[in-house]
């Protein structure tokens, strides 16, 4: 039994997506239980990742092919986890800024959290302000999470932020932004909770945020 799992865990690693498909439906036809296929098979394999891409040992693609696997999985263990009644780590609403129609980042951020536990809501490219803000008045959003890839539309970062606090909402979220023109420094002169330069240590910085 313990085997499938670690099976699981080893096929989210090196990214065999068809395979942790076949690997879930059979620890569950075998009555493991979905949430410790979750967190042991493909909630530490991903974490896994994440320490892989930070030592130099991952890079993108094997990033992306591992996320890949751990979403074929995870279709097949939601339901179930449904059944289970089990609480996400946070709710995430993401999306590249207005202007902005790079999406590669940003859907690996995406990725990576929902490999955390998170729940998403991927707003897609070129969202306006209006949007963010029409989204989280709609309730239950932890995190705000922005991506931007261009230096002119960085700004529309601080517009969105500007945008939460005239509704009268941004308290009641937390906003990450990130993208390659995007520093630690920017994200404090515009009022963001914090910056990641990647995506495994985005993960870091939502699970510190939905802590505090
Ligand atoms: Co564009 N582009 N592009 N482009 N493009 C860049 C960004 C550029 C640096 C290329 C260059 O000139 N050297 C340059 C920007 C210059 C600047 O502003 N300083 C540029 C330009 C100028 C443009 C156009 C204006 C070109 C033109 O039309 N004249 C145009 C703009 C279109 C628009 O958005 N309105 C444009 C268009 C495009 C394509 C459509 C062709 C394509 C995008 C396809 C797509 O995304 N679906 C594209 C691409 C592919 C690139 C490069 C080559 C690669 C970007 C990428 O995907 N990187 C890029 C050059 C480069 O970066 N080397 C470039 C891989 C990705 C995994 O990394 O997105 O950085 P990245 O995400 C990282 C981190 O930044 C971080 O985590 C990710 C993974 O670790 N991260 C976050 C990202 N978001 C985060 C959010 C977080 C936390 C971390 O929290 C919320």
């Amino acid at each position: 039994m313990e085997e499938l799992v670690k099976k699981i865990y080893n096929g989210v690693l090196e990214g065999q997506h068809k395979q942790v498909a076949a690997d879930v439906q059979a620890a569950l036809d075998g009555g493991i239980n979905p949430v410790l296929i979750l967190n042991e098979g493909m909630i530490a394999a991903m974490a896994e990742v994440g320490r892989l891409f930070e030592v130099g040992e991952y890079y993108v693609p094997e990033m992306l092919i591992s996320a890949r696997a751990m979403k074929t999985g995870l279709a097949v263990l939601k339901p179930l986890l449904k059944e289970a009644d089990v609480k996400p780590a946070g709710r995430v609403i993401i999306g590249t800024v207005k202007g902005d129609l790079h999406d590669i980042g940003k859907n690996l951020v995406a990725m990576m959290l929902e490999g955390a536990g998170f729940e998403i809501k991927d707003m897609g490219t070129d969202v306006s302000p209006e949007k963010y803000v029409e989204e989280v008045k709609g309730g239950g959003v932890d995190i705000v999470a922005l991506s931007a890839l261009l230096t002119t539309t960085m700004p529309n970062m601080k517009a969105t932020i500007d945008a939460l606090k005239a509704a009268g909402v941004r308290e009641q979220v937390k906003v990450i932004i990130g993208g390659a023109p995007v520093t630690d420094s920017y994200a404090q002169q515009i009022g963001a909770d914090g910056y990641s330069p990647d995506a495994s240590r985005a993960v870091n910085l939502a699970k510190s945020l939905v802590k505090a």
